[in-house]
Formats: C-alpha cells, sequence, structure tokens
C-alpha cells in the first residue's frame, strides 16, 4: 500500500516510519510513505502557504495554488488514490473505516495547519474528510499517522508475530480482556488462577467474560449497536443471579 502525506511538515513523519511495525512494514516494501512538502509547490522567493481569511479575523488560512499543485501531483502518482482529509468537521473515524481503507491500494492525505484549507480546495479535490475525535489540533499530521497506524494492521503480514487484526466486525465492538504477565504476584496482586491453569477452553471462557464485564462497565454504548450474543448473555445471567444473591438478605 502507498500512502502520500501532503503537510508542511513533513520531518513529523520520520519518528513515525522509523519505529516499530510501522518502520518493518517499510523496510519489507509492503508500506511505501511518502510525505511531501507542500512549501515546494508555492511560488515566489517566499515559498508561503498561507494567507490571511477574507472577512477579516485572527489566524491563517492555507493558500489554495500551492495545495491544487501538490494534490494535482500525488495524484499523478497515485491515480487510484482516495484525497482524504484530517479535520473536526469529517466523519468520525473508526475500526470499520480502517477495515475498508486497508482495501485501498493508495491513499493521499492531506494536513492542514492554522485555520485550515480554502474551502475551494476541499470541494474540488477532497473525497474524504475525516476526524480523529472531538478535539482540536494543531494539524493534521497526527490525525494522518493515526489513521495510517490504524489501517496497515490490516494489511496481511504487517502484523507478524503479533496475532492478525481480529477480522470480524464483532470485535471493535467488544473491549480486550485483561492482561497478565510475570511476575505471578505484584502490588500483593495475584494473577487470576485459571490463566495458569492449561485449560485452554477455561481460558477462553475467562477473557469472553472479563471483554463483556469490562465492556458493559466502561463502555456499554459498544454494546447498545450490536447487542449480546447468546453466550454473552449466559455470562450476563450468571451475574444477575450473583448479584443478586449479594444483595437478597
Ligand atoms: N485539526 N481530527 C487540522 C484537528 C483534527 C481532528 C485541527 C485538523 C486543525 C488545521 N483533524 N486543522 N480532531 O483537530 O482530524
Amino acid at each position: 500500500m502507498r500512502f502520500c502525506v501532503l503537510t508542511i511538515f513533513p520531518e513529523m513523519f520520520d519518528a513515525f516510519a522509523g519505529h516499530g511495525i510501522m518502520r518493518r512494514a517499510v523496510e519489507s516494501g509492503k508500506i511505501r510513505l511518502e510525505p511531501v512538502n507542500i512549501r515546494d509547490f508555492a511560488e515566489g522567493r517566499h515559498r508561503v502557504t498561507d494567507d490571511r481569511p477574507y472577512g477579516g479575523g485572527s489566524g491563517m488560512v492555507m493558500k489554495p495554488e500551492p495545495l491544487a499543485a501538490a494534490i494535482q501531483s500525488a495524484k499523478s502518482e497515485l491515480p487510484e488514490a482516495p484525497v482524504v482529509l484530517l479535520t473536526p468537521q469529517g466523519r468520525r473515524f473508526d475500526q470499520e473505516t480502517a477495515r475498508q481503507y486497508a482495501a485501498c491500494r493508495e491513499m493521499i492525505f492531506v494536513c492542514g495547519r492554522y485555520e485550515g484549507l480554502d474551502e475551494r480546495i476541499c470541494e474540488a479535490y477532497v473525497d474524504d474528510e475525516i476526524s480523529i475525535g472531538d478535539y482540536v489540533l494543531t494539524g493534521g499530521e497526527l490525525p494522518a499517522m493515526v489513521v495510517m497506524d490504524a489501517v496497515i494492521r490490516h494489511i496481511p503480514g504487517v502484523l507478524g508475530a503479533e496475532d492478525a487484526a481480529e477480522c470480524d466486525s464483532f470485535s471493535a465492538s467488544r473491549l480486550e480482556h485483561a492482561h497478565y504477565t510475570r511476575p505471578g504476584a505484584f502490588c500483593q496482586k495475584e494473577v487470576p488462577g485459571v490463566l495458569l491453569s492449561g485449560n485452554h477452553r477455561a481460558i477462553e471462557e475467562w477473557r469472553r467474560e472479563s471483554a463483556l464485564l469490562r465492556t458493559i462497565l466502561r463502555r456499554p454504548d459498544l454494546l447498545e449497536q450490536t447487542g449480546l450474543t447468546e453466550p454473552e448473555k449466559k455470562i450476563v445471567q450468571k451475574w444477575c443471579r450473583r448479584l443478586e444473591a449479594l444483595a437478597s438478605d
């Protein structure tokens, strides 16, 4: 998969491409990440990429001409790529969107700075507007890295030994079970005994229960979308009986 990222801070992507799973994916040739400096497409001695907003007010706006030239250049390199703008005005990024993007062979990200892009660029060139959450950042670079990070996990062979990105759409609607490693006792807390039992069926059941209870307590909103499976209903019924016994005198 090939990513082209249009930004005025291409160096921000060095650390991202240079570490961990992203680095391995780049080195193995599964991923190509090409940051492109929008400033290289700006005219004049100072190569200015921003200007004052029509109508006045504080803050600057990214000029349309350098952006248009940078996007056209990226599109000629990656003709199949959707042009994705990172903006709080976009639709919310989630695991399902990450999975869908992983089916693309190419993507172009546009990272804004200042108050954002001249609206005519959005209208003329942008295929998709994505927000990583309801907060305001100083630029689209971190959101572009967040999106790429979530997307590459779905590309076959990228995770390698680290288990595959859970492929069913269901996994996105359940939190992970608790995890433990050595030592067996830490801070006066023991690892749940079943995990040391070697009984793989029992371990699998404990993990399902852990995942479900954590989801109910921390993110009940995730369950409203899918509802409970039959085995999950059994777990909830078991806990209902336990809690009722506790409450009855
Ligand atoms: N931005 N999710 C870039 C964001 C943002 C977000 C604010 C994007 C500033 C110029 N992007 N502009 N949240 O906060 O994607």
